[in-house]
């Protein structure tokens, strides 16, 4: 049985005054709902204040990125002993803004994925088609080549703990979502290929999260499908109704 996973990506918005005052209305708006894990993943400098403020409240705060080193002259980095030390749970990686604009590959995605392995971090590993590989009949190939590439040398014996996320980059931030049907069969293809690069086991048991302008009323029709765990949102995440909504629809 998985648990769905409702993440918040907050992206470069909220300062720590701001994802505090979230908190404040949004943790009573789901204080009886244990369907789902909740994950909030602010930007750094809310991280510490974020996890001081949801201590006790079943809610899980998470970075955005991070590097996949302890330590280094990396400027502007935050490595996973950073992160865990200030109590964040989970870690996103290779959100597609990351891949865009910041360089993140395959091979970086690979090695921050078993960096947050190794340090107990629950990694969020994102995947999924560009319009233009939709359109030329290439999105099996893509998810099956992010994701086998993200598994590459991962230990099954250490794999529980990843979930995905299928986040087709054209329905970032756009407004526009994938039909219940192109996220499903998305999630079968993710899910074949984790088969493949670790076991059917874990194929079964590992989270696939949908994320690309979830809202709270698609909540439901996207994440209540059977192959899809949770939702990875953004826009909709930064106001406490409309997450809350979002937590109640999908679950
Ligand atoms: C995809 C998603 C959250 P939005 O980036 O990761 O953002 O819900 O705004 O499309």
């Amino acid at each position: 049985m998985r648990k769905p996973l409702i993440a918040a990506n907050w992206k470069m918005y909220k300062n720590p005054t701001e994802s505090t005052a979230f908190l404040t209305h949004f943790a009573p708006l789901i204080k009886h709902h244990d369907k789902a894990e909740i994950v909030l993943c602010p930007s750094m400098t809310s991280l510490p204040a974020l996890v001081d403020a949801a201590r006790g409240k079943s809610i899980f705060v998470g970075a955005q990125t991070m590097h996949w080193l302890n330590e280094g002259a990396y400027t502007g980095e935050t490595s996973p002993t950073m992160l865990t030390a200030i109590g964040a749970t989970h870690v996103l990686i290779g959100h597609s803004e990351r891949r865009q604009y910041f360089n993140e590959t395959d091979t970086t995605v690979n090695l921050k994925l078993k960096a947050a392995l190794a340090h107990g971090l629950i990694p969020i590993v994102c995947v999924g088609e560009h319009l233009t590989e939709r359109e030329a009949g290439l999105t099996a190939n893509v998810l099956e080549l992010q994701t086998s590439l993200a598994l590459e040398g991962v230990d099954p014996a250490a794999a529980a703990p990843i979930v995905f996320a299928y986040e087709p980059v054209w329905a970032i931030g756009t407004g526009r979502t994938a039909t219940p049907e192109i996220a499903a069969d998305a999630h079968k293809i993710i899910r074949a290929q984790i088969a493949k690069s670790l076991t059917p086991e874990l194929a079964a048991s590992i989270r696939i999260l949908y994320g690309g302008s979830v809202k709270p009323d698609n909540a439901q029709s996207l994440c209540c499908l059977e192959d899809i765990d949770g939702a990875l949102v953004g826009g909709a995440s930064l106001d406490p109704t409309s997450f809350a909504q979002i937590v109640t629809n999908a679950t």
